[in-house]
């Protein structure tokens, strides 16, 4: 077992990269094992586990700042931060939270639960290392549900007119806590299906650096105004915004997501990887209906269906009994 050589935080840099896939699949047979016993938010988690094992490889934590949107997918990051051995204590009083929280640990960058506020956040901590000239990097994953919430907006807004780094993963998979709906989701999927924008740019510039005089041609294409980017990627929203954008990178591939949060560690301003991930990727019960395991009960693992739910009243059943009589539509 790999994962019995995950103790302590940064072990995973201590593998070597073959170790890397089998460490995922432990990681996620851990995830389901124990989330079938404590209940919790898997879907989400099970996306995640190469991006945050990829994240986990590439910067420099705690120095670097990783700040988890809503933070509900933060469990393989507690994994690798020497928590392992919480999770049966998950979201039970005195135990581990079931998102970050800076008491709990310094490699969580910021507390969180509300959504669409990591953006913000991250704005927070680059201006506050760039007036003490420290030098690290801040990172902020959001998720594309997270994306439709109007705070996100504000802190694009802001943003777009850094002169310093700050790197934002949008970690899109198709999903909100159930189906995304409305202009964001479309404008994603259209990006989606295109080609790599990060792969087409890199492997344009390879094939005319083979020719004779290619490098003077990926050196005009560089100072053409209406540039390549223009004409293959569709819904340069985020470029256009003065925001540098790399993808959509496969989320399920670590060597790769290394390779593009490398290069995005090297741009001075804001940038956003779009990351595609499959939200409760390797369980197929989750595959097939990532709502139901966005947040789910103790289940059976085999068919995935819920054990029965405790006779214990839950908050919801409170209020809507407490409501239950107060007329639908209120006019004020
Ligand atoms: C302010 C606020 N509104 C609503 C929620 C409920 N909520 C929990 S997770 C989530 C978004 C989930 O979608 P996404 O960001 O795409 O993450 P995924 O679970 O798909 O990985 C929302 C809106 C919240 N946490 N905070």
């Amino acid at each position: 077992m790999i994962l019995e050589k995950i103790n302590k935080p940064n072990d995973i840099k201590q593998l070597s990269p073959i170790e890397y896939n089998q460490l995922a699949d432990e990681i996620r047979g851990f995830l389901i094992e124990k989330i079938s016993k404590t209940g919790g938010h898997l879907a989400s988690n099970l996306g995640v586990v190469e991006l945050t094992m990829a994240l986990h490889l590439a910067f420099n934590l705690p120095q670097d700042k990783l700040i988890w949107d809503v933070g509900h997918q933060s469990y393989t990051h507690k994994i690798l931060t020497g928590r392992k051995n919480q999770f049966d204590q998950l979201r039970k009083f005195g135990g581990m939270s079931g998102f970050p929280k800076r008491n709990e640990s310094h490699f969580d960058a910021f507390d969180t639960g509300h959504s669409s506020t990591s953006i913000s956040a991250g704005l927070g901590l680059v201006k506050a290392r760039d007036l003490k000239n420290e030098h690290y990097s801040v990172v902020s994953v959001i998720g594309d549900g997270a994306l439709t919430g109007g705070m996100a907006y504000e802190a694009l807004n802001n943003a777009s007119s850094l002169r310093t780094n700050f790197i934002i993963v949008l970690n899109d998979n198709t999903m909100s806590i159930a189906k995304n709906v409305g202009g964001v989701p479309h404008m994603l999927s259209d990006i989606r299906s295109s080609d790599s924008y990060y792969d087409l740019k890199e492997n344009v510039a390879n094939t005319l650096y083979k020719i004779p005089g290619g490098d003077h041609i990926v050196d005009k294409i560089k100072k053409t105004k209406s540039n390549l980017k223009q004409m293959i990627l569709p819904g340069q929203m985020f470029e256009s915004m003065g925001i540098s954008y790399l993808g959509p990178v496969n989320g399920h591939d670590i060597e790769r997501l290394i390779k593009v949060f490398h290069v995005a560690k090297r741009i001075n301003g804001a940038v956003i990887i779009h990351v595609v991930t499959h939200k409760g990727h390797g369980y197929k019960p989750a595959e097939r209906n990532p709502a139901k395991f966005h947040g789910i009960g103790p289940f059976d693992i085999a068919t995935g269906k819920e054990l029965k739910a405790s006779d214990k009243p839950t908050y919801l059943m409170y209020f809507q009994r407490k409501y239950a009589s107060l007329p639908r539509k209120i006019s004020l």
